[in-house]
Order: structure tokens, then sequence, then C-alpha cells
């Protein structure tokens, strides 16, 4: 099935196919990934979520999209999630429960209770999780680009950035190496509006993400984020190229942050019209809905069915690993150190 013809750019090629059934998987991503952060909110409401929890609400378009333009599987292409890119993850084969997992700092997380939400690896379904440190991941993921270039792998990075990560150094000397090597690697630039409390004209004078790539000689282009269909093409575009060793791109998507920075975040500086006006007019998951239905590509029983299956997957996942035990005070040496001081050694008191 064609693609609509609204495309982000001209240098965007038409041609590019989605099928009935990869259709019904993104709108599968999308609703997996509200519905699962949706339970993250009761789950942290009950306190058992450790730590801060992020959501994507608003942005899971464009997380999905782009990350559905990569070759997934073992040893395929690489992404770098941020805090709002769960979409991502799970499109990259991450599991409702390891997410869960995560937030919950269980003894049987993908980390053992030692790192939490999304900060986790997995290299052979595809995913390296994020440092904290913003900005960190450019140079990081041109590091794994720059080293499929030397083993002439054909494999791709992709990596995302927030409006206010772009005004880190490691942003500007990432781009700037990737640039100059010529890396497969595509950055996806998050202009959401907002960086914790700070909007965008108190954080750069530029308009768009995009003038700073061009600044160092990236092709760059800005597209609606919550056009699932927009993302998806300009980054299929974007893969495809660096793949064919054309060199890095930058796709700028622009969206909106519907919720705080964290839940713990009340978001009393963002304006009340916004919110509403993004949350009625331009959801991405409701104008994608949309779109299928309207362009009849999809029969509305099956969105249905895919609701059905999602709720049983994150119930499921949900009674699985709440009563799960946290790490004991003993496992938290193993893997840290090379070799674990035995239990007379430990310089802390087992309680
Ligand atoms: C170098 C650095 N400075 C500050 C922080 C604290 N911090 C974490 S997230 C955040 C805001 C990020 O905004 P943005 O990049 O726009 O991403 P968004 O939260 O909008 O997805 C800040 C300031 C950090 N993690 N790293
Ligand atoms: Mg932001």
């Amino acid at each position: 099935m064609a693609l609509p013809a609204t495309r982000p750019t001209a240098a965007v090629p038409s041609g590019v196919v989605l099928s009935p059934d990869q259709l019904l998987e993104i709108y599968y991503y999308l609703r997996l990934t509200r519905t699962l952060e949706e339970r993250l909110v009761a789950l942290y409401r009950q306190t058992k979520v450790i730590g801060g929890l992020f959501r994507s609400l608003g942005q899971e378009g464009e997380s999905v999209a782009s990350a559905y333009a990569l070759e997934r599987g073992r040893h395929k292409d690489v992404l770098s999630p941020l805090i709002r890119n769960l979409g991502s993850l799970l499109v990259m084969g991450a599991q409702p429960i390891e997410i869960l997992r995560q937030y919950m700092a269980k003894a049987d997380s993908p980390t053992h209770g030692r790192e939490l939400n999304v900060h986790f690896n997995d290299l052979e379904r595809g995913y390296l999780g994020q440092i904290s440190h913003l900005g960190d991941m450019i140079p990081v993921m041109a590091g794994i680009a720059l080293s499929f270039k030397l083993r002439g792998e054909p494999r791709v990075g992709l990596v995302y950035i927030g409006d206010g990560g772009t005004s880190t150094g490691t942003f500007h000397e990432g781009l700037n190496l990737a640039a100059v090597q010529r890396l497969p690697l595509v950055v996806i630039g998050e202009y959401n509006h907002w960086a914790y409390s700070t909007p965008p004209e108190k954080q750069f004078a530029v308009k768009d993400l995009a003038e700073k790539a061009k600044g160092y000689g990236v092709p760059a282009v800005t597209v609606d984020g919550n056009d699932v269909f927009a993302v998806y093409e300009a980054t299929r575009f974007a893969v495809d190229r660096a793949r064919r060793g054309k060199g890095v791109h930058f796709i700028e998507v622009k969206t909106y942050r519907r919720k705080g920075h964290a839940e713990h975040d009340d978001q009393h500086y963002v304006p009340k019209p916004d919110l509403e006006r993004w949350a009625k007019e331009n959801d991405p998951v409701d104008r994608y809905v949309q779109r299928l239905l309207t362009g009849e590509m999809v029969a509305e029983a099956d969105l249905k069915d895919i609701d059905d299956r999602v709720r049983v997957e994150v119930d499921q996942a949900t009674d699985a690993c709440v009563n799960e035990p946290l790490p004991t005070p003993e496992s938290a040496l193993p893997g840290v150190y090379v070799d674990p001081p035995a239990a007379d050694k430990l310089w802390f008191k087992v309680l």
C-alpha cells in the first residue's frame, strides 16, 4: 500500500510502501506504548515505581515511526533511546515485562535493579540505553556507526536528542565528527517545546533544530513529528541513504511534551490552551487512526482487536512481576567489579 502523498520535503523519494500488516503493527506499538505508560502511572501512584516516571504522551508517533524504519533483528541496526522513547524500545523488541521490572527495580530486571527505566542495553536486539548526561549519546552512537563503517557492515545507528540536549557541547562535537567521517548515523532531534521548564526561545536563537545540523554540513529536514507517516518516510529515506554510505542525516520532529518533565512535575509553567490544543487537534495516535480509517487502509475491527490484545498483555506482564522481589544487598557487587569480594571481606554490613 503506497503512503499518502504528503511528504516532508521534495528530497524524500516516493515509493516507500507499508503493507496493511505493517500499518497494524505500527498501531500495536503506538497503543502498547500508551497503555504501558498509563499502567506505569498507576503503579507510580501506588509507590511501586522506583525513581522518576517520564511520559512520552503526545510523542509516541515519532518514537515508533522512526524506530520502525530501521532493520531490526540480531546484529542489525542499533538505536539509543532517551527517557521519552519507550515506543522505540518496544519496536526494537524490548518486552513490556522488562520495562515494568526496570521501573520497579526488580531483581530480575535487565539490570538486576541497578539501573532504572530505559537505562538498559541489548545490542543483539539493537538498543543501547542512554547515558543520563544529555548529548553524550551522539558521540557514543557516532563511535558505533564508525565501527560499522570500519568493518564494512551495512548497519545504521539511530540516536535521539531533545531540543534542550542540542545545547550541549557533546551534541555539536559528535555531529561534526559524524559529518566529517560520513558515518551511517541518523539523528532524530525532538523539538517538543520544553526542556524541563525551559521553552525553546530561552534555549537557542535559531527557529529550527535543523539549522544547527546544517551548520555542520549535515543534510537536515524538519517534519511534523505527530504525523506517523511523515516521520516514517523521512527516517526511511535517511536510513537507506546512510546504509548506502552517504553519511549522517538529521531529522527534526516537531512535537509537544504533553506531561511534565516527569510525573512529579505539575507543569504549572505550561500554557493550558496549548496543552488542550495539542491533545485535541494533534494527538499522534488519534491522527494515525483517523488516517488509516478514512483511507480505508485497515478495518476498524482490527484496531479494536489490537486494543484488547494490548490490554491483556499489559495486565499479564503487570501481574507476573508486581510481586517479584527487589535485589538483595548481597547481589549488589557481582557484575560491578571483576572479582566480587568474598562475603567476609565486604566493606558494608549485610543487615
Ligand atoms: C548535561 C546534562 N545537563 C542537565 C541534565 C538534567 N536534565 C535531564 S533531562 C533535562 C531536560 C531535557 O530536555 P530535552 O533535551 O528537551 O528533552 P525532553 O525532556 O524534552 O525530552 C535536563 C536539564 C542532564 N541530564 N545532563
Ligand atoms: Mg525537549
